[in-house]
């Protein structure tokens, strides 16, 4: 799909093709439509990363919120949305075994209880050490430094679902 195509997509094509781009915020791209038209994917990822970094601390958590946990009951139930069920999947986070269900559970409760928002982390950028290893020193930072980096996680999941988004749309043309 190139850039024309996109420009050329109403509203409501691209709330639907772009909505998830930030987990279950739907309203980031129902924002940035008015910015068209966009000269390619790096200049809608800008307006993507303004519209986020414009909101005050209390919206910045309300994204966080947004996200589900990782190796979480939404993933237990069947109930992640697509991005993010194959985000964990390729993480690793599907093929715990009963022990590190257990360890992910207690630290993702510690997590949200210190802070008030999910733990996130870019899924695909980590392994399942890694994201256990992160977790654990995460927890020891404070609020507002660990805000500012569960943002710039948000904006990697952005990026690389916008890509994905674009690729795949290709993948089916051909
Ligand atoms: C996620 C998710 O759903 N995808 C991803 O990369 N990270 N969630 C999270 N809590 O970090």
């Amino acid at each position: 799909m190139d850039i024309r195509a996109v420009n050329a997509l109403t509203y409501e094509e691209f709330v639907e093709l772009f909505g998830n781009v930030v987990e279950k915020c739907p309203i980031i791209s129902a924002a940035i439509w008015s910015n068209r038209p966009f000269k390619d994917l790096t200049d809608i990822e800008a307006h993507i990363t303004e519209f986020i970094d414009s909101l005050s601390d209390s919206g910045k958590e309300g994204i966080l919120r947004c996200h589900p946990d990782l190796a979480g009951r939404d993933l237990q139930s069947g109930t992640l949305t697509r991005e993010s069920r194959e985000e964990q999947g390729q993480a690793g986070m599907t093929a715990l075994d009963s022990a590190e269900i257990l360890l992910m559970h207690r630290l993702n409760s510690e997590y949200r209880e210190r802070f008030g928002f999910p733990f996130v982390i870019c899924a695909r950028l980590n392994n399942k050490a890694d994201i256990m290893r992160r977790l654990s020193e995460r927890l020891e930072n404070d609020c507002a430094a660990e805000r500012e980096l569960a943002i710039e996680e948000v904006k990697k999941i952005c990026s690389l679902r916008l890509h994905n988004i674009v690729l795949s749309d290709i993948q089916t043309k051909l």
